[in-house]
C-alpha cells in the first residue's frame, strides 16, 4: 500500500468512527481524546450518580482510566458509606463487562482533616491511584478529575503530592451560586459531606476547577414516566437503573440528575456555559469556573441516543 493510500484509508477509518458517534461534533471528539478522565462518584447516596457511570460507560471513544468510590457519611447514612458505593461502581462496570478493563478503586471513608477543619489528607488507594494516573500522561496532557460527590479522595491526593495541580484539571458538582449577587452557598449535600475538602480545592492556587453549582443543574429534572419508557428500551443497564430509581426513590413523579447535568456539560461543552467568577471572601482569592447555564433539551436528547445505542 502507498503512503498516500495508507493515509487515505486512516482518513477514511476516523471518518467512519466519528459518523458512528452519536451527537459527537469533532470538536468535542477532539477534546475527549485530548485529556484522559478519571471519575469519582459517591454512588450509592443517590441514584444520579449511576445514571452518570452507566452513560459514560457507553461512550467508548471517552478515554476513562478508572473510576474511585467516595464516602458520604452523615447523621442517617450508616457506617462504610464509601464501600457502599464502591459496590454500586463495580456492579456498573460488571454490568457494561468491563471489570477486567477499568480499575474500580476505593477511596477514603471519611472526610479530611478534622471535624473543626484542616487540611491532613485522608491517604486511601484512590488518592494513590489519581496521583499514579496523573503520570502517566502523554506531552500537552492533563489528567480531568471529576468529583460528582464529597472531594475528599481528590484534595487527598492534591495534599499529598504538591505537583499534582500541575497535571490534572477539576470538575466538581455542589455549591449554590447566585450570579446576580456573586454570593456563594456552601449549604449543599456533597460540600457539607467534607466542608475541608471544598475549601481546599478553593484555596488551591493554580488549581484549575469548574464547579456546576446544584442552582443550575436543577434544570435537568426527568419525568419519571418518560423515564422509565426509555429505560424499557435500554436493555440491561435499562433495567438496572429503573430498579434502582424504583427502589429509591419510586413515589417520585420526576428527579433532578445532577451529575448527569455535569458529566455531560463536561462532554459536550455546547451543552453547558461557564464564567469565571471569584472565590467566596473566606476563601483565597482567585477565579474559578461556574457552569451558568445548561442545554437541558439537548443533553436528555443525547443521553437516551447514547443509552438506547448499543
Ligand atoms: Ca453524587
Amino acid at each position: 500500500m502507498s503512503k498516500y493510500s495508507a493515509t487515505f484509508l486512516f482518513i477514511m477509518l476516523c471518518t467512519q468512527v466519528l459518523a458512528q458517534a452519536p451527537n459527537l461534533t469533532n470538536q468535542v471528539a477532539a477534546n475527549r481524546a485530548k485529556n484522559p478522565l478519571l471519575l469519582d462518584a459517591d454512588s450509592a447516596n443517590e441514584i444520579d450518580d449511576l445514571y452518570a457511570i452507566a452513560y459514560l460507560l457507553k461512550l467508548d471513544e471517552v478515554n476513562l482510566v478508572g473510576i474511585t468510590s467516595a464516602q458520604w457519611f452523615h447523621l442517617y447514612s450508616g457506617d462504610s458509606t464509601m464501600w457502599k458505593s464502591h459496590k454500586l461502581n463495580e456492579e456498573l462496570v460488571a454490568l457494561a463487562g468491563k471489570t477486567q478493563l477499568l480499575p474500580v478503586v476505593p477511596g477514603a471513608d471519611r472526610i479530611m482533616g478534622d471535624p473543626w477543619g484542616g487540611y491532613a489528607p485522608r491517604q486511601s488507594p484512590a488518592t494513590d491511584f489519581i496521583i499514579a494516573e496523573s503520570k502517566k500522561l502523554a506531552e500537552g496532557q492533563k489528567l480531568d478529575v471529576m468529583c460528582i460527590g464529597a472531594s475528599t479522595n481528590l484534595a487527598s491526593a492534591l495534599a499529598l503530592d504538591s505537583t499534582l495541580h500541575t497535571r490534572i484539571r477539576v470538575w466538581v458538582l455542589g455549591f449554590q451560586y447566585n450570579f446576580e449577587t456573586g454570593v456563594w452557598n456552601k449549604d449543599e449535600f456533597n460540600i457539607r459531606r467534607d466542608l475541608n475538602a471544598a475549601n481546599y480545592l478553593l484555596n488551591y492556587e493554580g488549581l484549575e476547577l469548574h464547579v456546576m453549582p446544584i442552582s443550575v443543574a436543577k434544570q435537568y429534572t426527568w419525568p419519571k414516566a418518560e423515564t422509565y419508557a426509555h429505560l424499557d428500551k435500554s436493555g440491561k443497564e435499562g433495567a438496572y437503573l429503573k430498579t434502582k430509581w424504583e427502589e429509591r426513590f419510586g413515589d417520585f413523579d420526576s428527579w433532578v440528575m445532577w451529575d448527569v447535568a455535569l458529566l455531560q456539560a463536561y462532554l459536550d461543552p455546547s451543552q453547558g456555559t461557564q464564567r469565571e467568577v471569584a472565590t467566596p471572601p473566606e476563601n483565597v482569592q482567585r477565579k474559578v469556573w461556574m457552569y451558568e447555564d445548561i442545554d437541558e433539551a439537548a443533553m436528555l436528547e443525547a443521553y437516551w441516543e447514547v443509552l438506547k445505542g448499543k
